[in-house]
């Protein structure tokens, strides 16, 4: 009776042991994916780079005619120092500034006005900050002949 109640005890705790082990590793898991899946990995200087790269969207850009579209056409930026990119709107027409290959920044999220403000209003700006090195293309919406890019590079300072 003796042997018998001490080897149910033996096999509870067994149990009990496997219980615990399968929670703390789903518990443990569910907090490791978490953490994956919330935060990029991003450090604060490309997150929140210290100067902006300024994109003037021309008076007059919505007449194909028009000298200028994107003024710099081509925005170069640097990681960790002016990544954030600001365009103002300086045509009496709104436009959008929209990728031309679905860029989908891990931070920022897609490169395209409309997915956060919508049409940029005259006078107002947008403001984009990429978070990795490469070339992204872009136009506007309603005025495909207004083109542009923004090419990113590693800051090796
Ligand atoms: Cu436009």
């Amino acid at each position: 009776m003796e042997r018998l109640t001490t080897g149910n005890m033996g096999g509870l705790s067994i149990i009990f042991f496997i219980i615990a082990i399968a929670i703390s590793m789903s518990f443990y898991q569910f907090v490791f994916l978490n953490e994956l899946n919330a935060k990029p990995q991003v450090s604060e200087e490309i997150a929140n780079p210290p100067e902006t790269t300024n994109v003037v969207i021309a008076e007059g850009a919505a007449l194909p005619t028009n000298p200028k579209f994107f003024d710099p056409k081509d925005a170069r930026a640097t990681l960790e120092i002016n990544n954030k990119v600001v365009w103002t709107n300086k045509d009496t027409t709104a436009h959008t500034v929209t990728t031309d290959d679905d860029y989908v920044d891990k931070l920022s999220g897609k490169f395209d006005s409309m997915d956060t403000i919508g049409l940029i209003s005259p006078g107002s700006t947008f403001e984009f900050v990429f978070t990795e090195d490469g070339e992204f293309p872009y136009h506007c919406e309603p005025h495909p002949w207004m083109t542009g890019v923004v090419t990113v590079v590693k800051n090796f300072s």
